[in-house]
């Protein structure tokens, strides 16, 4: 008998008020399936905030807690503290955070969590800008992007910064596990959880997660977008644990950028050489990446 990767049960119920093919929507589903009921989730500003609903309704079988932009780290080692005043041990403790709650703005909190060690689940669901206010950039939109604040124009002023590499600030604060997950590939992103639960301290998840509103994409190529960003080298998938590299999909070849640039808007006004550059900054972080793996999976640590 073949076992099922993905579970049937469901702890987000249907209705919730994101976009058509929101890929944030799918993140919490499959981090749901693959934590279980005894879940607490904690939530900053950000379009997961909305998502579930206005009361009375609920989207969420699990309690749910709405905190401030800036403090997801610290308010789930709060609740990771007063659990273990009460002698509870069974409850796995989550802080589910877009990029600019995460990368910019909350990343004082989150890297005093994971400093002390904290024994929580921080997720970054990566929609690569902000996109509850209305499409602003943050620290991890990637070079080359249209957005409301890199507005392209006359001036040609789309993100000229390279994105935050928040995998590697958390290597930096030696966290015992760190994985990049996509929602294009459920049962990789629900192993990883499922690991990230038995180890115990701190686990950052950074998800993948295609937003089309912001994107300038087709909401029915959520999926595509997020296999072709793995194929081309754009989002790599892997896992560094106890400073172990490991890329957990790994092309054979990389598929040219441009395949998965041409499908996304906000890319669409770039011009050859910028395009050129792109494709070399993408070739050498996937090569920089290999090397990570092949030097450190020779270790004896
Ligand atoms: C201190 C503070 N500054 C600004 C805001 C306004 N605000 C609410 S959500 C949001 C954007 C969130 O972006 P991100 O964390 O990337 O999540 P996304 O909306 O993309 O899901 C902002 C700027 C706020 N709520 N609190
Ligand atoms: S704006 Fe983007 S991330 Fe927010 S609900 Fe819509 S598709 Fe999802």
């Amino acid at each position: 008998m073949v076992k099922k990767t993905i579970p049937e049960e469901e702890y987000m119920n249907p209705g919730h008020v994101g976009c058509l093919g929101c890929g944030a929507c799918n993140a919490m589903r499959y981090t749901l399936k693959a934590l279980g009921p005894k879940t607490i989730v904690s939530i900053p500003a950000c379009c997961w905030a909305v998502m579930p609903g206005p009361f009375p309704l609920k989207t969420l079988e699990v309690p749910l807690l709405n905190t401030a932009f800036e403090t997801t780290g610290a308010s789930i080692s709060g609740i990771k503290a007063a659990l273990d005043a009460k002698g509870i041990t069974d409850v796995t403790v989550v802080g589910f955070a877009g990029d600019g709650g995460t990368a910019d703005i909350g990343i004082q909190a989150l890297s005093g969590m994971v400093e002390r060690g904290t024994d929580v689940i921080y997720i970054m669901y990566d929609n690569e800008a902000y996109m509850n206010t209305g499409i602003q950039r943050s620290s991890s939109t990637p070079v080359g992007a249209w957005t409301t604040t890199t507005p392209v124009g006359t001036n040609q002023e789309w993100k000229k910064q390279p994105k935050k590499n928040m995998m590697e600030i958390m290597v930096a604060h030696q966290i015992p596990y760190a994985a990049s997950v996509s929602v294009g590939y459920p049962e990789d992103m629900i192993k990883k959880l499922r690991k990230a639960q038995s180890i115990r301290g701190p686990k950052f998840i950074q998800i993948y997660a295609p937003c089309p509103t912001g994107w300038r994409m087709a909401p029915d190529k959520t999926i595509e977008i997020c296999r072709l960003a793995v194929a081309t080298g754009a989002y790599p998938m892997y896992e560094v644990e106890n400073g172990v590299y490991k890329i957990t999909r790994k092309p054979s070849e990389l598929k040219p950028l441009m395949e998965y640039l041409k499908l996304q808007g906000r890319f669409r006004h770039l011009p050859q050489e910028e395009l050129d550059a792109m494709q070399i900054e993408t070739t050498r972080a996937w090569k920089l990446l290999l090397k990570k793996e092949e030097f450190t999976q020779g270790l004896d640590i």
